[in-house]
């Protein structure tokens, strides 16, 4: 009898873990139900003040994510310069993304004040920049804890390059639970934003001894980019990674590097090589097909390394740990 009552016992306490340790969409049902009209509303705002809102809050959660797990990591300020967001590789993490969680976060503490993680937060605030630039829209999985680590030490090998090859994409994905599919998918983010032009000023200038500007560089974009970016350009400068339809969100990222447009090596060399070509042809001619595959890759780009139950904790203040 006793076993039988314990064993039961030890049942129910399973259920309740799994329960407990899972991401879903109701999450804050109960206890913050208007959370996610009041994201909106402050994100909706911020975009109004400036458009750098959405490619800084996509790529933000995009960096979260990789390094240490969705878990606002990266919204860390530390007096020393040593957190996630001072690493070389987040220098260029425009300040606007920051401020849209922060934002985001004080009008949610105002209506359920304790209540909802900087992580989630930042997840729901990037399913929102996206909607609003024309993108694809989803149910966003909630339940995360914001993380106790944050360090510019571990932040090296975890973030893709822009010189990155196939095989370094598809191998740092994979660390994170995402197929080539899915990397495919989520590259399709440079359809929006900006980049610095020493990012790619090699592929211009001193691509290989026999070619200064890579042969995979349309001739006429590389013109326009040197123009851009001279040598010795100021290194604030930035310029449109998209050339066609810079502020909307759409498969044009794919259309690019068709026609040999890609930015970055690791855009064009999902083009060039032909084992991750017919995903970019299929995603340049269908737009519903890149919408649904953008969709599950950030649904499981959310899942990446979560903090759940009782593990980490819900910050006050986005920017530091609770004292
Ligand atoms: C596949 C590997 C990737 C590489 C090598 C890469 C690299 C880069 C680089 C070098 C920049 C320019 C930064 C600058 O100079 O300011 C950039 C910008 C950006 N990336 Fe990626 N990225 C990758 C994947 C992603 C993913 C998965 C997302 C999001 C889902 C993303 C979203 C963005 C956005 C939105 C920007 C523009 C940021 C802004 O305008 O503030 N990237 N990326
Ligand atoms: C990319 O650039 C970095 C820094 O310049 C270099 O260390 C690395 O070897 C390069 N990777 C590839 C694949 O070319
Ligand atoms: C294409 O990518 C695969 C990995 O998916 C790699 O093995 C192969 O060497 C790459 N091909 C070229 C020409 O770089
Ligand atoms: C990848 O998935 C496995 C199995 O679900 C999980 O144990 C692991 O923590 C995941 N890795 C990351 C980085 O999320
Ligand atoms: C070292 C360094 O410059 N880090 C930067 C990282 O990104 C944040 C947000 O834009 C900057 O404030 C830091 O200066």
């Amino acid at each position: 009898m006793e076993v039988r009552t314990g064993l039961m016992l030890l049942l129910v306490f399973m259920i309740l873990q799994k329960g407990e340790g899972q991401l879903s969409e109701t999450f804050y049902q109960n206890t913050c139900p208007k959370l996610e009209s009041i994201v909106k509303q402050a994100v909706s705002k911020k975009i109004s003040q400036t458009f750098v809102t959405i490619p800084a809050t996509l790529r933000l959660f995009f960096h979260d994510c990789f390094v240490e797990g969705c878990d606002a990591s990266v919204m860390i300020a530390s007096p020393n310069g040593d957190a996630e967001k001072d690493a070389p590789d987040n220098l260029s993490l425009a300040g606007d993304g920051f401020d849209t969680v922060i934002k985001a976060k004080q009008a949610v503490e105002k209506q359920c004040p304790g209540v909802v993680s900087c992580a989630d937060i930042l997840a729901l605030a990037t399913k929102e920049v996206v909607a609003q630039a024309g993108g694809p829209s989803w149910k966003v999985e909630l339940g995360r804890r914001d993380g106790l680590i944050s360090q510019a030490s571990r932040v090296a090998g975890n973030l893709p390059e822009p010189n990155a090859t196939l095989i370094q994409l598809n191998t740092i994905f994979a660390k994170n639970n995402l197929t080539q599919t899915d990397m495919i998918a989520l590259s399709g983010a440079h359809t929006v934003g900006f980049s610095h032009c020493s990012r790619f000023a090699n592929r211009l200038y001193s691509f290989s001894p026999s070619s200064p500007v890579d042969p995979d560089l349309d001739t006429t974009y590389a013109q326009q980019l040197m123009q851009a970016c001279p040598q010795n350009v100021d290194p604030r400068i930035a310029i449109n990674m998209d050339p066609q339809t810079p502020q909307t969100f759409d498969n044009m990222y794919f259309q690019n590097l068709v026609a040999k447009k890609g930015l970055f090596t690791s855009d064009e060399v999902l083009f060039t090589n032909s084992s991750s070509q017919p995903t970019v042809i299929d995603f340049a001619q269908n737009p519903g097909n890149f919408n649904a595959a953008f969709i599950t890759a950030m649904r499981k780009l959310g899942r990446v390394g979560v903090k759940t139950g009782q593990a980490g904790q819900i910050r006050v203040d986005c920017t530091a740990f609770n004292s």
